[in-house]
């Protein structure tokens, strides 16, 4: 057998992105997508296998024993959790479990996640899955204060907040009235108190429509199902407000003077089927005035639905006729747009058409101006619509005045220049919006550049998350990897630097300097207040039937060799880490109970469970701690 029947991905790796086109990624989208007929787009890039050569090979490297520059904080999609790499090395370092069960960290089987992630009555897990797609960080004068991570489960609605200090998943919210919760992003800055300059809110956008008392007796008519647009408080994670809308919400920006949130909306049609989604030529990107909209739910102006308590304002077109009292906003924006992305000036939102090949720009102080009464029309505070290419999904910015939008079907990142665009739309035909592409390896999703999404933006990457990595890595199955790509763009012409192959699938991320990020390397045991503080204090206590377990664990033994309980005991273990050295954890499983996580340093987990199996059961240490990690054990003895 040649090796190119063995291994099909080996003699493919330079073919044409053009090979791909016409394939399943296009096939159900082609119909609605109108031609691109800019004839100034400047040529296509070659492909990127040998666009680095000579003088960089290792300029991108990171050499053992250094550290990268760069963090990337990304969403992992179906898989339901967080990642965390390096950059430019595209090394994995961790994985936070955040809506998913994870047997390394216990995530979904310890007292202490089960509570976060929430439980039905009989104690088991309410949801088990989760579908994240994006991450943002919380704000302090318009960049990265390193508090928090918001990321949102488009299955089940729910927000989650990672605490940055730990990189643990510290509280999950359920949003009421809401299915298909994609777009999330904090605010910047208080709309009405200029003095509170962070993140006091966090902005979901649900891209179903439902009916609004979703009990199952009105399901046929689906004109009536409607989308909500939710405000989630920062630090209490309780819902403060949700709006009543037309149409659908998708991606979620915000304005940096935190007067504006706004979501981009592909169903205007409120469609039930995706024949119905494509019927109009002009969606919208929908603005919130949020200090309006607290207003009116301080003066009563809500309605409450289907049992929740929470106060929904009507956001709808028709309610919101006069725009000296609107609350929302819509701007048209051709067909079908996805994504929405604030420039890191503050001046522009970039809102690609996805089935037309433009991205619309949108000017924050016109918006402004239309809430002020003094722009007649909604689609003038669109000042720029440069035709970019085929597909156009999400946009990054570089801080020098260019935009880097991802082209779903052309298989491209294209760099287009604001200024550029915004002459060209005057009527300047001497002025030419798009001054660089690149190909990608292939159908790029997202796309966003360091420290993009703040005013800090640095100009230095952009990473492109491909849905498709066909043939750019060894063949592992009919399971393929993404790609992530890592383009260098601090110069004129963007140069493909790195392949990086990553798990399936992150939607979105972030690219922030490793100096934002400070975490703690030690838990402090007080911050545990079940903490079992020494282990002469190892014991077991029995009420009635309830039995719990205090236990430590110090390399290499826990503080209890073995210890009996009877069979129908509810056990409860609390299991102290009293290794005070970094990085030294230790890991607690019991076979047949399913039963398994780690202590890391001076930290507290506890598990609860019914001992109905009698017999001896070992109850080792699972991560590799000492030399002796092999003989950390004890045993559970559990009476007939
Ligand atoms: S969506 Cu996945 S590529 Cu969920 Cu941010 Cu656009
Ligand atoms: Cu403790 Cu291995
Ligand atoms: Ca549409």
């Amino acid at each position: 057998m040649s090796d190119k029947k063995e291994n099909p991905g080996q003699d493919s790796v330079n073919v044409s992105r053009r090979h791909f086109i016409g394939t399943t990624a296009v096939a159900g989208l082609a119909v609605g997508v109108a031609a691109c007929n800019d004839k100034s787009a400047a040529p296509a890039a070659s492909a990127g296998s040998s666009a680095h050569a000579g003088a960089d090979v290792g300029k991108y490297e990171v050499a053992p024993g250094q550290l990268d520059e760069y963090y990337s904080f990304s969403s992992g999609g179906h898989s339901g959790e967080m990642r965390i790499y390096g950059l430019p090395s595209g090394r994995l370092f961790k994985r936070i479990p955040v809506f998913n069960m994870d047997c390394l960290v216990g995530w979904g089987i310890t007292n202490e996640s089960k509570k976060i992630i929430g439980t039905k009555a009989d104690g088991s897990l309410k949801y088990h899955t989760g579908d994240t797609h994006h991450v943002h960080p919380s704000y302090k004068d318009g960049t990265y204060d390193g508090r928090y991570i918001f990321v949102n489960d488009k299955i089940h609605g729910r927000l989650a907040r990672i605490r940055m200090d730990t990189m643990e998943t510290d509280k999950i919210t359920e949003l009421p009235l809401v299915q298909g919760f994609h777009g999330v992003f904090p605010d910047k800055r208080d709309p009405v108190d200029q003095a509170i300059n962070y993140t006091t809110r966090v902005f979901c956008g649900a891209e179903f429509s439902i009916p609004l008392d979703n009990n199952g007796k009105n399901m046929n008519d689906t004109k009536d199902y409607r989308s909500i647009f939710s405000c989630v408080d920062a630090e209490t994670m309780a819902v403060r407000w949700q709006v009543l809308i037309d149409g659908n919400c998708d991606l979620v920006a915000t304005s940096y003077d935190g007067k504006l949130a706004c979501t981009n909306q592909y169903n205007t049609e409120n469609g039930a089927h995706y024949e119905d989604m494509m019927t109009v030529e002009q969606d919208a990107c929908l603005f919130f005035n949020v200090a309006r909209i607290e207003e009116a739910v301080k003066a009563g102006k809500f309605k409450t639905y289907g049992g929740s308590k929470v106060p929904v304002v009507d956001g709808t077109k028709a309610s919101n006729a006069d725009p000296k009292t609107a609350l929302t906003c819509y701007v048209p924006i051709p067909k079908n747009p996805h994504g929405v992305n604030a420039s890191p000036d503050g001046k522009y939102y970039a809102c690609s058409g996805k089935l037309s090949p433009t991205a619309s720009l949108i000017e924050h102080a016109l918006v402004l101006k239309w809430f002020d009464g003094e722009l007649k029309n909604p689609r003038d505070a669109v000042v720029a619509e440069p035709e970019i290419g085929l597909g156009p999904l999400h946009t990054g910015f570089d801080g020098r005045g260019n935009a880097y939008t991802t082209l779903f079907l052309d298989s491209q990142i294209v760099k287009w220049n604001v200024e550029a665009a915004i002459k060209s739309y005057k009527g300047d035909k001497s002025a030419k919006p798009v001054v660089d592409r690149i190909d990608v390896q292939y159908q790029p999703g997202h796309g966003f550049t360091s420290m993009g999404e703040t005013k800090d933006a640095d100009g230095k990457y952009f990473l492109s998350d491909n849905k498709f990595s066909k043939d750019r890595f060894l063949p592992v199955g009919p399971l393929h990897p993404e790609t992530a790509q890592l383009i260098d763009i601090s110069g004129d012409k963007m140069k493909l630097v790195a392949d990086h192959a990553v798990y399936s699938e992150p939607h979105d991320s972030i690219i922030i300097p490793r100096s934002l990020v400070r975490t703690r390397q030690v838990y402090d045991i007080n911050d545990f207040p079940n903490a079992v503080k020494d282990a002469k204090d190892c014991r077991v206590e029995r009420k009635g039937k309830k039995v719990t377990v205090y236990l430590t664990s110090q390399a290499p033994t826990f503080g209890l060799r073995e210890w009996t309980v009877k069979r129908g005991d509810e056990v409860t273990i609390i299991l102290t880490n009293l290794d005070k050295v970094e990085d030294l954890t230790h890991g607690f499983a019991i076979p047949k109970y399913d039963i398994q996580f780690i202590v890391n340093p001076q930290e507290t987990k506890s598990v609860t469970f019914i001992a109905d199996k009698p017999g001896v059961y070992w109850c080792y240490c699972t991560n590799f701690c000492h030399a002796l990690h092999l003989e950390m054990r004890s045993r559970m003895l559990v009476e007939a």
